[in-house]
């Protein structure tokens, strides 16, 4: 037998393979016909993937083993970007993603992250159960991914800060802040004068903790389930837009399987969204305290100013010329006139 005489490489290994286990830890059933790979990048802990988790065994029990559909959370697979490919190239069947990140591939669907353009959740629901959504689901299918009807919650969400709260548009000029890998964020920031920097949800936490990056932005259940509590020490309720994940599948594979296979994978994903969309909701309630207790300071800015800097610097202008006048038609009609 040959065994590894360096110990620290062999720790290495082991962490490696402790990352790669799926979150039913357990071998693929061995009858199941079906042997689908779902992924994302939040924490294994947050309701995404606890309800995707009740969806997966409620799909083996009632297939009686024929589906079996492992999760990856927690950027298992790799970054965004990485996963998105693996998606496409069928590598994983299953891949939740924001509409934002989405973007870098099929442009409007990072329609919804316009900032301050939804006042509330029932707008949000109206726009992306609706037309809207429908629409850019339209949109996805001609890229060769197939996209479930309901998204989940991300969130509204809020920028957090090691150095500094953000009070007024002015707190974020040079401000070093963390954005996923979208034009749309970028373009978000830089028209308060900040620097973004994009990067992976998976290098977040560490970005913060050795300050490559001042602050980030996400919502309450992620600042709390990743813990960014702990590298961060501001927490400040811009609400600045709202995100939430679509759920895709490679195409192929999907239309590979059987009806009643998809069916029942699709009646089971769309318990989960609107289940999880009552968490996000019931989290929003308590999660404040939570984080103040853990030492977060909030504040909470009049977005009145921030508004105004994105008009004047034609961040709205920009953003409607490119999403075009049919895609952002359908926005107005939840959300009323842009700015
Ligand atoms: O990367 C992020 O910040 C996250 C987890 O919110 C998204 O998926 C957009």
């Amino acid at each position: 037998m040959h065994s590894n005489p360096n110990p620290r490489r062999q720790l290495l290994k082991a962490a490696a393979g402790a990352c790669a286990w799926p979150l039913v830890n357990q071998a693929w059933a061995q009858n199941a016909e079906f042997k689908l790979k779902l992924a994302n990048n939040f924490p294994a802990t947050h309701p995404t993937n606890i309800r995707m988790k009740e969806a997966a065994d409620a799909i083996r029990a009632d297939s009686k083993g024929r589906v079996d559909i492992q999760l990856f959370p927690n950027n298992q697979l790799g970054g965004d970007t990485d996963m998105l490919s693996q998606v496409r190239s069928g590598a994983i069947d299953f891949f939740m993603l924001s509409g934002l990140i989405l973007q870098t591939l099929v442009p409007v669907a990072g329609i919804n992250g316009l900032a301050f353009v939804f006042k509330d959740y029932a707008t949000v629901w109206a726009a992306m159960d609706g037309d809207l959504g429908a629409h850019v689901r339209g949109a996805i299918e001609k890229v060769n991914l197939h996209a479930f009807d309901f998204c989940f919650d991300n969130g509204f969400r809020n920028i957090t800060s090691s150095t500094k709260p953000i009070q007024t548009p002015a707190d974020l000029q040079g401000f070093k802040i963390r954005v996923p890998v979208s034009p749309l964020w970028t373009s978000l920031f830089k028209a308060f004068g900040a620097s973004p920097a994009s990067i992976n949800f998976s290098e977040v936490y560490s970005s913060l903790q050795t300050k490559i990056v001042e602050g980030q932005e996400n919502p309450l259940p992620l600042i709390e389930s990743a813990k960014l509590y702990e590298v961060q020490k501001y927490c400040s309720m811009t609400g600045h837009m709202w995100d939430g994940q679509w759920v895709l599948a490679n195409a192929k594979r999907w239309a590979s399987l059987p009806p009643d296979v998809q069916a029942l994978i699709a009646q089971h994903f769309k318990k989960a969204a609107l289940v999880q969309r009552d968490d996000i909701r019931r989290l929003n309630n308590v999660l404040e305290a939570q984080l103040k207790s853990k030492g977060l300071v909030f504040n909470y800015p009049d977005i009145k100013p921030f508004r105004e800097v994105l008009t004047k610097a034609g961040f709205y202008q920009e953003w409607k010329t490119k999403y075009g006048p049919e895609a952002i038609g359908k926005l107005e009609k939840y959300t009323g006139k842009l700015a």
